[in-house]
């Protein structure tokens, strides 16, 4: 804008000055006049330079484009054109207000160092240069007065005097490892008029390992960094202890060590490898070295016990005395027996116990280095027998335990008759193996099964019949076999004679038969049930329990009976008239009245028999209060006495295993199941 105003300016004076320049030609030299202006101040208008009020119109040009900025004294020519023609001035700038300065009071660290602008502050127009008239000592702890000079461009100076504290500390701390971060700060709060915030910083440094770190914390608001050297110079201490060892074992370095103390991370090594060969007492030689490198020698002692560390034992070549006294070679050292009372190859770890209570461990290698030894034996069976591979071995021996498999799995062929040759291989727990080679003899099976059980059978009209309870067949091969029952020609709902076979056939398919005779009778029961309802009217009273009632029946037949043989199993109603009439008679004539006693007090009830062929026995199971028991009223044996009444499988199985073998043998399948 001001130029161009002078520009506009100047135009108009051309014009004006071309027709005055021939009449009025004034000695312009001295047209223009210098000026002295104060820095900082405004550049002059061209007008202010002329010595003639009328020649202002007809000055132009520019005032000294390169001064624009007055901040910088001196004498600057400055040329203007007086109606087109250049004429030359002077304009001085000029310096001669003195700066101002404002000291600013400082504190500082011993050996930190403050730039000499911190002090002041420092306001001129022209560019100020400052120095110390009494500069600061940084190194003098306290506080001294710091003077400063400040110049101008013109020349003008100004001094401050600036008040300086110079903290008794320095930035550069050294510490012991494990000082603590509380410890390491306390003496800057302490040394220092202001707020240290240091607890951020603290979780950042670490005090237990040598080495230097920067740490920054905050000082009234400003960040300084501290330069944190920690140092270890200070050798481990270690309270060392005795240490048992068992010959050619070892132990490490920190065993010997009850306790370490060091600020940093301690190494631990035996300063010469121990030698623990031989039995007896030994010393030990460690060295302790912390992270900075400081090392403390220590002497130790090893109880080195004549026992081995690891030994290997051939199974077989030891006794459980011999064994203990070769572990322990004499020492007095627990070992708990059971961990040596079942050795089997392989390696063990065992615990000896010392007297002061130390365990120590030691590694046995139980081997088993050498094959069984044994001898085959031939064998000869019925076809379909079978045999496991150890019946073909007469006799076999070894150090560990033996299996005994059959070479390759290859299981001989039993259903082969005639002569094989089978190879049976022992291997014993290290895995050595005996094969050997025996002789199998099938022999054909010639011999039927034999059936027990099957006899005739009398039943009474609207009575059932289970023909195949009580029956069994056994054979010289197979054992158990089944027994199929053809009972087709029966017709029960009428009155005859009737052919029932029972066939029982082995593998080898020898077939036994037998052919039994099933009776259909109609039974005049009226006379029959007339003597049971007359002996039950005489012992049966009203509000009787079930189990009394029983009881009175079972009461009665034991009472009046007296046992003698009775050939006929086959017709309980013929027995029971025979019974009744006589007051004696069979276990049979026994159970029969049982029955028609029960049946007619309105008991249910069930025949039961002994499975063990040719060795018969009958008695009854009765429910009572809805359970089933078994109740046997026939006398046993004087030595063995039993009262059989109510009793459970339990019991009477009791009675068998306990008394007389298979009293009570019957197969628990064809019965209900007693509480
Ligand atoms: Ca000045
Ligand atoms: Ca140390
Ligand atoms: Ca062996
Ligand atoms: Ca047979």
């Amino acid at each position: 804008m001001y130029m161009k105003k002078i520009l506009r300016f100047v135009l108009l004076l051309l014009g004006s000055l071309l027709l005055l320049s021939a009449a009025a030609m004034v000695p312009l030299m001295t047209a223009l006049k210098p000026l002295t202006i104060e820095a900082g101040e405004s550049l002059p208008e061209p007008a202010a330079f002329s010595r003639f009020p009328f020649l202002t119109f007809a000055l132009d040009g520019e005032v000294a484009p390169q001064i624009a900025d007055t901040s910088v004294p001196g004498e600057y020519e400055i040329t203007l054109r007086v109606m087109g023609i250049p004429y030359q001035t002077v304009l001085t700038i000029s310096d001669t207000v003195s700066p101002a300065v404002e000291a600013v009071a400082r504190s500082c660290f011993l050996g930190e160092e403050l730039e000499i602008g911190d002090f002041v502050r420092v306001k001129d127009v022209t560019q100020t240069t400052l120095s110390y008239v009494f500069p600061p000592d940084f190194s003098l702890p306290g506080e001294q007065i710091v003077e400063i000079c400040a110049v101008d461009l013109g020349g003008n100076q100004t001094l401050a005097e600036v008040p300086l504290t110079v903290w008794g500390i320095s930035l550069d701390v050294t510490v012991e490892a494990g000082t603590s971060p509380e410890d390491v700060f306390a003496q800057i709060v302490d040394a220092v008029a202001g707020d240290v915030i240091w607890e951020d910083a603290a979780e950042q440094f670490d005090l237990h390992q040598p080495g230097e770190q920067d740490v920054p914390f905050l000082l009234d608001g400003r960040e300084v960094v501290m330069h944190l050297t920690v140092v270890d110079t200070v050798a481990p201490h270690a309270t060392v202890q005795m240490v048992s060892v068992l010959r050619g074992g070892s132990a490490e370095p920190t065993d010997f060590l009850r306790s370490i103390h060091d600020m940093t991370d301690v190494t631990v090594s035996f300063a010469e490898l121990p030698d623990f060969s031989n039995p007896g007492l030994k010393t030990v030689h460690l060295r302790l070295t912390d992270a900075a490198g400081n090392v403390t020698e220590l002497s130790a002692s090893a109880r080195v016990y004549a026992a081995p560390a690891v030994c290997t034992l051939e199974m077989g070549t030891f006794t459980p005395e011999s064994l203990r006294e070769f572990l322990l070679c004499g020492e007095k050292l627990t070992l708990d027996d059971t961990q040596i009372a079942h050795p089997t190859p392989g390696e063990v770890k065992l615990s000896l116990i010392t007297p002061r209570g130390e365990e120590l461990m030691q590694t046995v290698i139980f081997t088993d280095s050498y094959p069984p030894v044994g001898r085959p034996q031939n064998r000869t069976v019925y076809f379909g027998e079978t045999l496991e591979a150890r019946a073909f071995v007469a006799y076999a021996a070894d150090s560990t335990s033996l299996t005994m498999t059959y070479t390759d799995g290859n299981i001989p062929d039993f259903e082969e008759v005639g002569a094989h040759s089978v190879s049976v291989t022992l291997t014993d727990m290290g895995g050595n193996t005996l094969e050997l080679t025996a002789q199998l003899t099938v022999l054909p099976d010639t011999e039927p099964p034999v059936i027990y059980g099957a006899e005739n059978k009398v039943i009474y009209l609207g009575e059932t019949v289970s023909y195949l309870r009580g029956v069994s067949a056994w054979d010289n091969c197979d054992q158990s076999v089944e027994v199929k029952v053809d009972s087709s020609k029966v017709r029960i709902r009428q009155v005859g004679e009737y052919s029932v076979t029972y066939t029982a056939t082995d593998r080898s398919g020898n077939v036994a038969e037998k052919t039994v005779t099933l009776s259909v009778r109609e039974a005049n029961f009226d006379s029959l049930n007339a003597i049971a309802d007359e002996i039950l009217q005489s012992i049966l009273r009203d509000g009787m329990t079930e189990v009394q009632r029983a009881r009175a029946i079972y009461d009665w037949v034991e009472a009046n009976m007296s046992y003698t043989a009775y050939a006929d199993k086959t017709d309980y109603v013929a027995a029971a008239f025979y019974g009744f009439r006589n007051k004696r008679g069979d276990c049979f004539v026994y159970y029969a009245m049982s029955r028609v006693l029960l049946t007619r007090a309105g008991f249910e009830n069930l025949e039961i028999q002994r499975n063990i062929p040719n060795k018969p026995h009958f008695w009854n199971l009765v429910k009572v209060d809805g359970n089933w028991y078994h109740f046997d009223t026939c006398p046993h044996y004087a030595a063995h006495p039993l009262d059989a009444f109510l009793l459970t499988d339990r019991e009477v199985r009791e009675y068998s295993e306990n008394h007389v073998a298979d009293y009570y043998s019957f197969d628990a399948s064809l019965y209900p199941a007693t509480p």
